[in-house]
C-alpha cells in the first residue's frame, strides 16, 4: 500500500504555485494538491493590490506564461506597464482554462511540513486540520511574501487606519479628506505615492533612502501590437529564454567609444522611450563600471532636479547609491508628485522618526498628525517566506537551524538534508533578474523532470549534497561580486531585515542559469544523490 495520499504537494498559487500544478498533473499525471493561505489564486498578485500597483519590468505580453500559443492567443493585454488588476485577471483566467481551482484547497495555511525518512515522503499539516503526506514537496511560496514591518516604538498603538502595501485590504480603501502617512520608497512607495496624492488632503512620505526611479512611460497596446506578438510568439519566446528573460536586443555600445556629449544624448533618448532601458541598453558595464554608473546616476539626479520645482525637496529626492543596485522602479508621475501642494517629504536620514503616537508620527523635528498610515516597507524577500515555512529535513533539523548565518541550497531549488522538496524562485534562483513567469515554467520542468527520473529509475528520493550547495554558492557570489550590486544596501543583498545574513540572493545571468538546469539535467543529475526506495 500507499504510504503517501499524493505524488506532489505544492504550497502556493501564484505564478510558480500554478504552474507547477498544471505542469504535474496535466503533463506527468502525477496526483497532486496545492495549498494557500489566500481565499484565491495569485500569490504576490492576490495581496499587492495597493493603489498604482503595476508590474515593474517590461511587462505585456512578456509578463506572463509563455508554454501555450492557445493562451497567448486568447488573452489579449490592454497596456505596455500590466496593472495588478489586469495580472490577478490572467492568473485566475490561467486556473479556470486549465481547471486548476479544483485541486487547490484556498484559504489554507500550511503549518508543518516534515520529511519522514522511513516512508521518504513529506507530511504537512495545515490550520484547517489536515494532515497529508506525499512523496515530493513544491515550495511555490513567492519572493516577496513576508511583509517587513517596523517596529518603531509605539507603532503598534496607532489609533487610524493602518495598511501594509504587501497585504491591501479587498474592500475600497478611501483617501478622500485623510491625512495620510506613506513609510518607504522602493517600487511600493512609489507607485502607490502618485495615486495617493490626488485624493488624499494631505500626503506625507517618509524616505529613508531616495531611488532611481525611470518613467514607466505606460501606454495602451494597438490591435496591430497584439496581433503581432501572437503571430511571433514563438520567436519572442525563445528570445526570453536566451536574452535574460526579455526579448530585447539589448546594446553592446562600449560608453568609451562615445564623447560625453553623444553619451549624454543617448541617455535623454532612454529616458524618453521609458522603462528599463537606460539601464540595459545604454552601455555595456552601466552596473559593473563606477565611473560608467556614476555618469548615469548623475543624468537621473539631474532629471529629479529639472522635475522637482523646489530644490530643497530636490535634494532630498537625489539618490547617492550606484544606479541599479536597488531594485529599479518604474513610475507613472512620481517625481512630479512633488510638485503638489498637498505632498510633503520628510527626510528620515535628517529627521529621524522618533516613535508613533495614536495620532500620528513624532520626528525628531516635528509631530506629524495623521489618519491613515501606509506601510510601503517591503518584504523579508526570497528566503523569508521558506523561513516562514520552516520545514523539518533529515535528522529533524528545521530550515531556519540550516540557514541561521547562510541560505545554502543549490541550484536554487534544492536543499541538502530536505530531500524530494524543490523550491521555485529559492534564494540563489534568478526570480526578479529574469521574467519570473517564464522563470516559474522552465524551474518547474526542471523539477519535472527529476521527479520523473526518481519515478523512472525506482528510487525513493533525491538530495542536493553539500558540496554542490557551496559550490553553488561560490558561483552565485563570483557572478555577483563582479557588479555593483553587492556595494548597496538592498533587499537583493537581505540587508533591509535587521539580523538577516547578508548573500546576495539572486543568479544575475537567468539565461545561463536555465542552460546550467538543462546541463545537470541531461548529465544524471550532478550535484545531487539519490536513494533507492525503501518501500
Ligand atoms: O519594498 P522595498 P517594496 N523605516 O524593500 C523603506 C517588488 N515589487 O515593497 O531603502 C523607514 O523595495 C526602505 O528604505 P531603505 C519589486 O521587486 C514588485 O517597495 O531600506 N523606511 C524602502 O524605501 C520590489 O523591489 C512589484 O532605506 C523603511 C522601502 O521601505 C520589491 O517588490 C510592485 C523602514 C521598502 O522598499 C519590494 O518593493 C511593487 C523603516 N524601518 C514591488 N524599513 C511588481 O511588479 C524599510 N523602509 C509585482
Amino acid at each position: 500500500m500507499s504510504t503517501h495520499d499524493f505524488d506532489a504537494l505544492i504550497i502556493g498559487s501564484g505564478f510558480g504555485g500554478l504552474y507547477a500544478l498544471h505542469h504535474l498533473r496535466d503533463k506527468l499525471n502525477l496526483k497532486v494538491r496545492a495549498y494557500d493561505a489566500a481565499a484565491g489564486v495569485g500569490g504576490t498578485w492576490w495581496y499587492n493590490r495597493y493603489p498604482g500597483a503595476r508590474v515593474d519590468a517590461p511587462s505585456s505580453p512578456f509578463y506572463a506564461y509563455t508554454f501555450s500559443q492557445e493562451l497567448v492567443n486568447d488573452w489579449a493585454w490592454t497596456e505596455t506597464q500590466t496593472s495588478q488588476k489586469s495580472v490577478l485577471a490572467y492568473l485566475e483566467h490561467f486556473a479556470d482554462r486549465f481547471n486548476l481551482r479544483k485541486d487547490i484547497h484556498f484559504n489554507t495555511w500550511v503549518t508543518d511540513a516534515s520529511f519522514e525518512e522511513d516512508t521518504q515522503t513529506w507530511e504537512i499539516k495545515t490550520d484547517q486540520g489536515e494532515s497529508v503526506k506525499a512523496q515530493f514537496l513544491i515550495c511555490a511560496v513567492g519572493a516577496l511574501f513576508v511583509e517587513n514591518r517596523p517596529d518603531y516604538p509605539g507603532i503598534n498603538d496607532f489609533a487610524g487606519e493602518c495598511h501594509h502595501t504587501g497585504r491591501w485590504p479587498h474592500e475600497p480603501v478611501s483617501f478622500r479628506g485623510k491625512r495620510v502617512a506613506v513609510v518607504g520608497t522602493g517600487s511600493s512607495g512609489i507607485q502607490s505615492i502618485p495615486e495617493i496624492a490626488k485624493t488624499a488632503e494631505h500626503l506625507t512620505v517618509f524616505q529613508r533612502t531616495p531611488q532611481y526611479s525611470l518613467p514607466a512611460r505606460n501606454r495602451p497596446l494597438s490591435e496591430e501590437e497584439i496581433n503581432q506578438y501572437r503571430t511571433e510568439w514563438q520567436q519572442l519566446r525563445n528570445s526570453m529564454r536566451r536574452r535574460g528573460g526579455w526579448p530585447f536586443k539589448t546594446n553592446r555600445r562600449r560608453a568609451d567609444e562615445y564623447t560625453a556629449e553623444q553619451r549624454h544624448a543617448i541617455y535623454e533618448e532612454l529616458w524618453k522611450e521609458g522603462g528599463i532601458h537606460l539601464s540595459i541598453n545604454s552601455f555595456v558595464g552601466v552596473l559593473s563600471d563606477e565611473t560608467l554608473n556614476e555618469e548615469v546616476s548623475e543624468f537621473v539626479r539631474g532629471k529629479i532636479r529639472e522635475i522637482v520645482n523646489d530644490p530643497i525637496k530636490a535634494s532630498k529626492l537625489l539618490p547617492d547609491y550606484h544606479f541599479g543596485t536597488k531594485r529599479l522602479i518604474l513610475d507613472n508621475g512620481y517625481f512630479e508628485t512633488y510638485n503638489r501642494d498637498n505632498v510633503t517629504l520628510v527626510d528620515l536620514r535628517r529627521d529621524p522618526i522618533k516613535h508613533f503616537t495614536p495620532s500620528g508620527i513624532r520626528t525628531r523635528e516635528t509631530e506629524h498628525e495623521i489618519d491613515m498610515l501606509v506601510l510601503a516597507t517591503g518584504f523579508d524577500a526570497v528566503s523569508g517566506s521558506m523561513l516562514n515555512l520552516n520545514p523539518i529535513g533529515r535528522d529533524g533539523v528545521r530550515l531556519k537551524q540550516k540557514w541561521d548565518d547562510r541560505f545554502d541550497n543549490y541550484l536554487g531549488t534544492a536543499i541538502a538534508g530536505f530531500p524530494n522538496m524543490f523550491m521555485i524562485h529559492g534564494p540563489g534562483a534568478p526570480g526578479v533578474f529574469f521574467t519570473m513567469p517564464l522563470g516559474a515554467e522552465l524551474t518547474t520542468e526542471f523539477i519535472a523532470d527529476c521527479i520523473t527520473y526518481v519515478r523512472e529509475h525506482g528510487l525513493g528520493s533525491v538530495e542536493a549534497t553539500t558540496e554542490a550547495e557551496s559550490n553553488w554558492n561560490n558561483e552565485i557570489n563570483s557572478i555577483a561580486n563582479r557588479t555593483l550590486y553587492p556595494r548597496t544596501d538592498s533587499w537583493y543583498m537581505g540587508a533591509n531585515i535587521p539580523g538577516k545574513p547578508k548573500q546576495f540572493l539572486g543568479h544575475l545571468r537567468g539565461s545561463q542559469y536555465f542552460d546550467r538546469l538543462t546541463e545537470v539535467a541531461s548529465g544524471d543529475y550532478e550535484g545531487f544523490v539519490f536513494e533507492r526506495a525503501l518501500s
